[in-house]
């Protein structure tokens, strides 16, 4: 009997642990997941009958969270700036959060006073947030049709919490024209929370994040990195979730530099979120072509395990028509096994 009740209690404590382990688990997300992958896409804009998946195919389960751009969805376009029609984002919405999963959305605006891409870097954030301009009736539209869009995707929500919005993300770099360059902290803030009052117009079920990307602006200590992270934060009404955005450049030799900067960034990024009962994330990271065959265990993972608090993580595209750009790995490639056992271990 008493060895019995032993048992029953290990059995029911491992159940336990697992249990609680699962549901605190770091989730893993990729950039346009289902609609292409390195060397193949699914970019027509007719319904496909099922759904082919980058993390599927290495590892066999769905993906937990899956990034989209609206970029261009400003000009009415029918496809985002990397070709993927909206009609497929929204059939592959659908699809993920039938399944239980989660979507973060990030824009790729043009800019609005030039009609240049994102890295037009054009001053225009002044005149944007001026309501006498022209560029800021322009704002006014594209807003209006990136809320109309989103509202869309947050209406196939078959559970709470599965949509995130990452709006104008990486302003502390300089290559967007949203960024520090481009105009003053109030006035990005500014933009900020105009965009989110108007998808909370909308009713817009979803969480909002923050993402700077890195951070240069004061010294480098951790005050500094926090100060310029808090500056530019819109403001604990309009944002639930703060991230950062990290890349590992080069191969081997490009480790250090990734994980201090990495660091840098969290830190403050989980001070601020701490500070302002936020949650945190690491909203955007990779290494391209992954030039570290044991990038996923052996840098990533070590660095997510200081900062437990992260929900989630999500790399970026593997795009079919550029060979090296893909930041999840090929499947039956050493990489792939590397990133399968980071997977079990998350
Ligand atoms: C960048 C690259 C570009 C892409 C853009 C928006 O990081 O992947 O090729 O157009 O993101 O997705």
């Amino acid at each position: 009997m008493r060895t019995f009740l032993c048992t029953l209690y290990f059995v029911t404590l491992s159940l336990f642990v697992s249990c609680s382990r699962q549901e605190t688990r770091v989730l893993f997300g990729h950039q346009d997941d289902v609609v292409y992958g390195s060397n193949w896409q699914r970019l027509a804009d007719s319904a496909y009958t099922d759904t082919r998946s980058c993390i599927y195919d290495v590892t066999g389960q769905w993906p937990d969270l899956i990034g989209f751009d609206i970029g261009g969805i400003e000009l009415c376009h029918a496809r985002n700036l990397d070709s993927v029609p909206f009609s497929r984002m929204l059939e592959e919405c659908q699809r993920q959060f039938e399944r239980g999963g989660k979507v973060t959305l990030s824009w790729h605006a043009r800019n609005p006073l030039t009609g240049g891409n994102s890295w037009d870097t054009t001053p225009c954030l002044a005149q944007i947030i001026d309501p006498d301009t022209d560029v800021h009736d322009t704002m006014q539209v594209w807003i209006e049709r990136a809320a109309a869009f989103v509202a869309q995707i947050a209406a196939l929500q078959t559970q709470s919490e599965q949509l995130i919005v990452r709006l104008w993300h990486e302003q502390s770099g300089n290559w967007f024209w949203w960024g520090r360059d481009a105009g003053s902290a109030q006035d990005y803030i500014a933009l900020w929370q105009w965009t989110r009052n108007y998808m909370n117009i909308l009713n817009i079920n979803a969480l909002y994040a923050y993402s700077p990307d890195r951070l240069m602006l004061y010294e480098d200590t951790p005050e500094g990195a926090f100060r310029e992270t808090e500056e530019w934060y819109p403001g604990d009404e309009y944002v639930d979730i703060i991230g950062t955005d990290c890349y590992h450049f080069g191969g081997a030799e490009g480790t250090e530099d990734y994980l201090r900067r990495a660091h840098r960034q969290l830190n403050a990024a989980s001070q601020l979120a701490k500070e302002h009962h936020k949650r945190l994330a690491f909203t955007e990271t990779g290494c391209e072509s992954i030039r570290c065959p044991h990038w996923y265990t052996e840098v990533l993972l070590p660095l997510l395990r200081e900062y437990p608090t992260i929900e989630y993580v999500l790399v970026w595209r593997n795009a079919w028509d550029i060979p090296h750009h893909f930041f999840l790995p090929q499947p039956n490639t050493a990489e792939a096994e590397d990133f399968k056992t980071f997977i079990q271990q998350l």
